[in-house]
């Protein structure tokens, strides 16, 4: 079929586009791509902070789709116009040579200045108000301290002093006021990490030595994904964290629940035989399924699904439990960990005086239910390579020996003690 050359050249400019352009037609089929609502989305926001930030970044895609428009029309205009159309077209001379014309040039000029306008404006004000938490809700703040270890976060609450043992802390789960702005203290203790909780607020590096901090509010209670935004060596890409966001009542609750010291399950009748669901533990492999990101329960809102972990477990088995809390102390976790009111007192590794009561282990990483926990405790250097829990603790970093061993039914236990530490 006879095709005029301008129309074949952009039938292959076209094939080409569509090649490219492929990926994102396949990724159109899967609804949630174009929902852009994803955990951690930038553009589905859930407070004042990042909806400033986004609507900054509508602005500037807004200017620059204008300049895009205008630039891409004069230049196929102008391809389109003047390319050769023949043979002599092709051989022919140059036009003649211009200098430029100092209307367009000065036209050009203004309107790059007045694009510039467009965007600084917003940007100011964009900045002005995400630096910290405006004047007339300064009384109203909430204070948090957030640091970052290599590879997992401690959050403290200095307005909930604990007699003895400093402000209240707990790791890797962030529970705040919803509807409050929420100013938070970033330091670290190693190298440089980033805080960031995309749909509450952009990301603010924390870096050693320096007092970095931000503030953020979410809009309405809530479940909110977050995770390290700066290159920290061997487990960056899984150093996550979750926020959640409480209304007043549950808030208050939650930091009654968590400035108690660490519960003590009674003795019943007990059987102290391992339960039948982790009586065989499972080999896992590097990147076998049970990330939190697959986890979400089909209708529970992670947030209920949140609210329901703070209950103890069904059908406990205090013999088990007391079992675990002597192999926390044998197998040396007291030194890392503190478990307010029972014997780990350790501070290189997260608080878990509740950490029953969180959805996470590792670092946002796995779900926190007896079988994930029983891969940490069987594989942290597997799930999480380089981590200081393995390095140092299960093994000497200088020797490479095991400074422990943890057999099947020392996991049972431990999983159990854990577990009840609502
Ligand atoms: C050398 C110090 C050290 C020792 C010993 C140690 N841990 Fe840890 N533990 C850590 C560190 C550090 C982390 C955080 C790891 C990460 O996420 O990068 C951690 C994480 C954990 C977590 C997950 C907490 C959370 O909220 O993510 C649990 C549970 C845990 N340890 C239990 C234990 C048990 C049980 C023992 C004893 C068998 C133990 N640890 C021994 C340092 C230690
Ligand atoms: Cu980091």
């Amino acid at each position: 079929m006879y095709l005029p050359p301008f129309l074949r050249s952009f039938g292959r400019m076209g094939t080409r586009a569509l090649v490219l352009a492929s990926p994102l037609l396949l990724a159109g089929c899967d609804l949630n791509f174009w929902r852009m609502d994803g955990h951690q989305s930038t553009l589905d926001v859930a407070g004042p902070v990042a909806r400033t930030q986004r609507d900054l970044f509508y602005v500037t895609c807004g200017v620059t789709f204008v300049i895009f428009i205008l630039v891409g029309s004069v230049l196929a205009y102008a391809t389109l116009k003047f390319k050769a159309r023949n043979d002599a077209d092709e051989h022919a001379e140059p036009p003649e040579q211009g200098h430029g014309n100092p209307l367009v040039e000065i036209g050009l000029i203004a309107a790059s200045v007045f694009a510039l306008v467009i965007i600084a404006i917003p940007t100011l004000k964009a900045i002005w108000f995400t630096y910290d938490v405006p004047e007339a809700q300064k009384a109203n703040a909430y204070e948090i301290n957030a640091t970052a270890y290599q590879w997992w976060f401690k959050f403290e609450y200095p307005s909930e002093p604990i007699e003895g043992s400093g402000p209240l802390s707990t790791g890797n789960e962030l529970v705040i006021p919803a509807g409050r702005p929420v100013h938070i203290n970033l330091r670290t203790t190693d190298v440089i990490h980033s805080f960031w909780v995309p749909k509450l607020a952009g990301k603010v590096d924390m870096i050693p030595n320096r007092g970095n901090r931000l503030w953020l509010e979410a809009d309405q209670p809530g479940y909110f994904w977050g995770q390290c935004a700066e290159y920290c060596g061997d487990s960056h890409a899984v150093m996550r964290f979750r926020v959640i966001a409480l209304d007043e009542k549950d808030f208050k609750d939650w930091l009654t629940a968590q400035k108690s010291t660490a519960r003590v399950v009674a003795a019943t009748a007990a059987t102290g035989q391992p339960k039948p669901q982790f009586a065989a533990l499972k080999e896992w492999t590097r990147n076998a399924p049970g990330y939190t990101d697959k986890y979400d329960r089909p209708n529970v809102s992670p947030l209920d699904n949140w609210k329901e972990q703070q209950f103890p477990n069904k059908d406990e088995d205090a013999a088990l439990i007391a079992q675990g809390r002597k192999l926390f102390q044998e197998k040396t976790c007291i030194g890392c960990h503190t478990v307010r009111g029972h014997e780990g007192v350790g501070i290189t590794g997260p608080n878990l005086t509740h950490v029953g009561a969180r959805t996470t282990i590792a670092a946002g990483l796995l779900e926190n239910n007896p079988e994930q926990l029983a891969r940490w405790l069987r594989h942290p250097d597997q799930v999480k390579p380089g981590n200081k829990m393995y390095n140092g603790g299960y093994i000497d970093v200088k020797t490479r020996k095991p400074n422990f061993t943890l057999t099947d039914a020392d996991i049972t236990a431990l999983v159990a003690y854990l577990s009840s530490l609502k």
